[in-house]
């Protein structure tokens, strides 16, 4: 197959076409956040179902959850699919390379095919997944769970802080918004090779190791809790220190033993994101706080031993405080520990290209984990810059490093037969 060459400059032009489109308030600051179907996210995936049509994709359409989808046929129309993609949505002052590079770079594979007239024994389908961060709605990777048909009913009834439901959001968005509509989007697993998915590694081990591709070995599993502590409001000035049931106080040491408990693992991770004291004066003492808790590890048992024993020291510490705690799960996801097929192609994929063969698990989540519960997957990391820093807008990458990424994932084409 023709090696591509510097293709890398057309994926980070693509990616600042993406990025270019950002929500009120963050983008007057310069700042990228794009959640579940708002215009800037109805924007992006405007860009992207453009740009695999100027790809030469054989169908382009946007689905009932807002994927974008290209297929790009094989030699033969009942030939099986390799399915791959991730997600365009982003958190909250994000990176433009996030998800969106594992969209870019099929992209341009298929559009290095497609102005070869070259046909494969497979079909190529591109998913740009609409939702993977739980931003907007408390519903992360729902667009993969359309695919794998875990779309949860409860969704769509789930509210965003303007009160806005989520088939509301839908519909205004011009989709159907109904479960009916979006249980049509769910894969068979029998017509797909497996699920491949590019992404930046988001962490500092392939910038550290000077390293540009990582091959991905197994995700991390995760659970993710909204969580309450319930004290009482009281006078700042005239209620004595021992008189206290103060709620900020409770979340706060909750989340320094969350901290203490994952330091006590090798590969656990525990993290506060967001913390709220709802109506909080300066001069009164918390009644009540709201925050999150991001528990992971490289293994379900550690991970269900890691939330286990910090929900239940957070139960004691509430005790002790004479303060209510709450908690409530939003997200569940298994470890998911790459198909040994597809792992290897992308070892001899990258191996293929030059590049040293180096394996690694992923911290992060992807679509891929999503993906996993009903076809064989793989992944693909690509170097970050600024030690591989993410969720963050310092998030950045190489156009050496991408066009590699693409070269690797043509040479993993290769390996399918
Ligand atoms: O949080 C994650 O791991 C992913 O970036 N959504
Ligand atoms: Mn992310
Ligand atoms: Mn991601």
């Amino acid at each position: 197959m023709a090696v591509l060459q510097e293709v890398g400059q057309d994926i980070m032009q693509w990616s600042e076409r993406l990025a270019q489109h950002s929500e009120p308030g963050w983008v007057e600051k310069g700042q990228l956040t794009v959640t579940y179907l708002t215009p800037a996210h109805l924007a992006v995936a405007a860009e992207l179902k453009a740009l695999m049509q100027e790809a030469g994709f054989d169908e382009v359409s946007v689905d009932a959850v807002g994927n974008v989808v290209g297929v790009y046929h094989g030699d033969t129309t009942d030939a099986a699919s390799l399915l791959t993609g991730s997600h365009y949505d982003t958190v909250r002052n994000g990176g433009k390379y996030d998800g969106r590079l594992g969209i870019l770079i099929p992209i341009a594979v298929v559009k290095s095919l497609s102005s070869q007239k070259r046909r494969l024994p497979y079909g190529i389908e591109v998913v740009g997944f609409s939702e993977e961060e739980g931003q907007r709605f408390r519903a992360t990777f729902l667009a993969a769970g359309a695919l794998t048909g875990s779309f949860d009913p409860e969704w769509l009834s789930q509210r965003d802080v303007d009160g806005i439901s989520m088939a509301e959001a839908m519909k205004t968005a011009g989709l159907p918004g109904t479960l009916a509509a979006i249980q049509t989007i769910k894969r068979d697993p029998q017509k797909y090779l497996g699920f491949v998915e590019v992404h930046i590694e988001q962490g500092p081990v392939l910038c550290g190791k000077e390293l540009p591709l990582g091959v991905v070995t197994s995700i991390n599993a995760g659970v993710r809790a909204t969580c309450k502590t319930i004290g009482l409001a009281g006078h700042a000035g005239t209620t004595p220190m021992s008189m206290r049931q103060d709620a900020m106080l409770a979340a706060a040491e909750i989340s320094l033993m969350a901290e203490q408990r994952a330091r006590l693992d090798e590969g656990s991770v525990a993290t506060v994101g967001q913390i709220q004291v709802p109506g909080g004066s300066i001069n009164v003492i918390p009644g009540e706080c709201v925050f999150t808790l991001d528990m992971r590890a490289p293994t379900d048992p550690q991970r269900d031993a890691l939330v286990s024993n910090i929900v239940k020291e957070a139960h004691a510490i509430a005790n002790r405080r004479q303060v209510q705690f709450e908690y409530t799960e939003v997200m569940r996801a298994s470890a998911a520990p790459s198909d040994p097929g597809w792992q290897l192609r992308w070892e001899r994929a990258v191996a293929k290209i030059g590049q040293p063969v180096f394996k690694l698990n992923s911290g992060a989540g992807h679509d891929a984990m999503k993906m996993h519960t009903i076809m064989p997957q793989a992944m693909l990391f690509v170097r970050g810059g600024n030690r591989g820093i993410s969720h963050n807008p310092l998030e950045i990458i190489t156009a050496q490093d991408a066009t590699l990424a693409t070269q690797a994932f043509e040479a993993l084409l290769d390996e399918i037969n």
